[in-house]
């Protein structure tokens, strides 16, 4: 890095009834989770959100936006870039660890399922981002990874006091046609590299590079309102629609 700052699409997943027990104290207010990305056009696949179990996250109250739920760190970013009231400033209003968040009901724009829940990836960077990832497994090889370690390990899912039906019913969407990779590349190179899970660090490191340069020139959507377009030549019209209906905001790190 180093080139100056880089623009995320924060993405807002609104929590839903019935709040967990956490988050109950702030349960008459518009509460997010927020998630940084850099595939504003990929949301349509969206089956779950990744938190880390051992990350602190806090919940503070943003001016447009109701009350957001990231990293300290992040917050600290957001509140240099007028979303709280005072520059620079932001009031905390709970502690949250990752652990507590596990198995929220979230309702996320874009995406097929009406709704969806915060799964645990262990892989989630604390420097990064908000902490909180939106997981798009038909285009991500870190969440496809994530998501069958836990659809094919009960133990896994278990340790969490994870459902099954948070978990099971939420297959990969195909939302984007990239050449030779098929309707979804991220599971076509998972497989293509036997990747065994979401620790395979080196596997998903070459995953990664096979697949996103490739998606950016030459995907085609094939879902939503811009069905047929090529993915370079719409990214920002999505980011735009995001946007504009609430579901998301700009944010630089
Ligand atoms: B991306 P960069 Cl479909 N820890 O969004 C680990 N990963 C994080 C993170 C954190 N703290 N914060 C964000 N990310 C992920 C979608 C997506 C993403 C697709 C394909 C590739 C992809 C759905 N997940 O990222 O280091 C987020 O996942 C490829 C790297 O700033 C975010 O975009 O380049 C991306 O990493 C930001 O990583």
């Amino acid at each position: 890095e180093g080139a100056g700052p880089q623009e995320y699409t924060l993405l807002k997943m609104e929590v839903v009834e019935p709040f967990p027990e956490v988050l109950k104290p702030l349960k008459s207010k518009k509460v997010s989770l927020v998630a940084a990305t850099l595939r504003p056009e990929t949301m349509y696949g969206q089956t779950n959100c990744w938190v880390h179990p051992d990350i602190k996250y806090i919940a503070f109250e943003t001016v447009n936006h109701g009350i957001f739920i990231c990293t300290r760190r992040a917050a600290r970013n957001m509140a240099y870039q007028g979303f709280t009231e005072k520059d620079g400033q932001f009031e905390v209003l709970l502690e949250i660890v990752g652990q507590d968040l596990i198995g929220t009901v979230l309702k996320s724009p874009f995406t097929c399922y009406p709704k969806i829940y915060a799964l645990p990836m262990l892989t989630i960077k604390e420097d990064k981002g908000t902490g909180i990832v939106t997981s798009v497994p038909s285009d991500s090889p870190d969440d496809y990874a994530a998501l069958v370690d836990l659809q094919k390990k009960p133990a896994f899912r278990e340790k969490y006091g994870i459902h099954d039906d948070m978990v099971l019913p939420f297959k990969p969407v195909p939302i984007l046609e990239i050449p030779e990779y098929g309707n979804m590349s991220a599971v076509h190179v998972y497989d293509k590299l036997k990747i065994q899970s979401q620790n395979d660090k080196e596997k998903l490191t070459q995953a990664k590079e096979m697949v996103y340069l490739k998606g950016f020139y030459d995907g085609v959507l094939l879902v939503g309102e811009y069905k047929g377009k090529k993915i370079q030549d719409v990214k920002k019209n999505l980011q735009a629609k995001l946007i504009e209906e609430n579901g998301a905001v700009v944010y630089y790190e």
